[in-house]
């Protein structure tokens, strides 16, 4: 039974903060925090914080800009967050309007109608809630029936909720599935921390997984092997959750935000991937040169130089390894399919490709996949 990937959708935030935006705020607040210090740090108490650079930025990670759904607050040095407004009950959630216009997007391009789908996977890093799940909202205002759940995976959200989508239509629990990543990712960035204030932006994208058979869409990819993988770190860690108001003391502190050892997960995760796709590629038969493309996590251009390398065997050249990230930054599970849904519009019959995450968890995702 061939199971394909029949369309793929993308939803845009309206608001764009570049580096250099980002980078006046943040050293606007580190001038601000040592003038306010400067007693405590001249006696030696506490260090001088440090400035951010974009050139840095560029450097380190390839990041350019970003997206956000909502720019207010991000760059006044006394906010340093989002301030995005509560919505009442009556009202769609934030995270169900991106997810739904990713949803129409992709269901556009895989001729597919609410009357297809029967099943719903919302698969991002964060829901802004934990219940109703935010898959069943979006089930109900697309007038779609069947059933619909909400699975966290951080950056192997995306690629998880595919395996978990092409398994239904396999079991036969589904026929049509939508899997949606809305990854509103800045209210989790601490935007006072040099290391990692530049590294996220908001984004939705989504998928149509279905049988061969039933679809007709101009784009169809083959998934000829899938592979989950997890192996627990701390070095990319959030403890925000529901117990946190149980402590009054800590609630509020860094360690509620994204925090990663980013040297770490570097040097950690890139064996993991390339070990993963080497595997899924000899189980498929495929060698470096059936490669047309690579759609890689898009955390950091010198990660992603570093996999296609160690994958193709030498430099990636033209578009065989798209980068996304100078656009979008890290938008956690929707950063590969992002690189997938602007990039396969010249593929063609026969054409092979792999789509792989990685990140916290550790978790990474591999898909091989045939244009047919
Ligand atoms: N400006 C200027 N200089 C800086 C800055 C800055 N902003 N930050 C650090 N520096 C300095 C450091 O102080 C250091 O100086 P020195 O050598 O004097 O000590 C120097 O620059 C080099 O610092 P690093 O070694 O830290 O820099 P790297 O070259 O390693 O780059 C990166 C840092 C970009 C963070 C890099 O390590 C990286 O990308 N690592 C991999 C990260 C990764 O893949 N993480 C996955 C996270 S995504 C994920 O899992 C999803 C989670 C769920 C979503 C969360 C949503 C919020």
């Amino acid at each position: 039974m061939s199971i394909v990937i029949s369309g793929t959708g993308l939803y845009t935030p309206p608001n764009t903060i570049s580096n250099d935006e980002l980078v006046a705020a943040f050293n606007a607040y580190v001038e601000k925090f040592n003038i306010e210090n400067s007693a405590a740090i001249t006696a030696g108490d506490i260090e001088a914080l440090k400035p951010s650079s974009s050139e840095f930025i560029k450097k380190a990670s390839g990041i350019e800009s970003r997206y956000v759904m909502c720019k207010d607050g991000i760059l006044d040095t006394n906010v340093m967050m989002p301030l995005i407004p509560t919505r009442a009950n009556e009202e769609v959630s934030i995270q169900a309007e991106m997810a739904i216009a990713a949803a129409k997007s992709a269901m556009a391009a895989a001729n597919k109608t609410k009357d297809d789908i029967d099943l719903i996977i919302v698969a991002c890093s964060y829901t802004e809630r934990a219940y109703p799940a935010i898959a069943i909202e979006v089930q109900q205002q697309l007038g779609a029936s069947g059933y619909a759940y909400d699975m966290l995976v951080a950056c192997s959200a995306a690629t998880f909720g595919i395996m978990n989508a092409a398994n239904a239509v396999t079991g036969g629990t589904a026929k049509t599935v939508l899997v949606i990543s809305p990854e509103i990712t800045s209210p989790q960035i601490n935007y006072r921390d040099r290391d990692s204030h530049f590294i996220f932006g908001d984004v939705a994208t989504a998928v149509v997984i279905e049988h061969q058979d039933t679809a007709t869409s101009d784009h169809q990819f083959k998934i000829l092997a899938q592979k989950p993988m997890t192996t627990f770190s701390n070095n990319i860690r959030s403890n925000f959750g529901h117990i946190n108001r149980c402590d009054v003391e800590s609630q509020h502190d860094a360690d509620k935000l994204f925090v990663q050892h980013g040297r770490k997960v570097f040097k950690e995760v890139l064996p993991m991937v390339y070990s993963l796709i080497a595997e899924q590629m000899a189980k498929c038969n495929i060698e470096a040169t059936d490669l047309k493309r690579l759609f890689l996590h898009q955390a950091n251009i010198n990660m992603n130089t570093f996999v296609a390398r160690k994958v193709l065997g030498r430099d990636p050249v033209g578009n065989e390894a798209p980068i996304i990230l100078n656009e979008f930054a890290n938008t956690a599970s929707a950063g590969s399919i992002i690189a997938f849904h602007r990039h396969h519009d010249d593929m063609v019959s026969g054409d092979k490709a792999i789509i792989c995450s990685f990140g916290a968890g550790y978790s990474a995702g591999c898909l091989v996949i045939e244009h047919l």
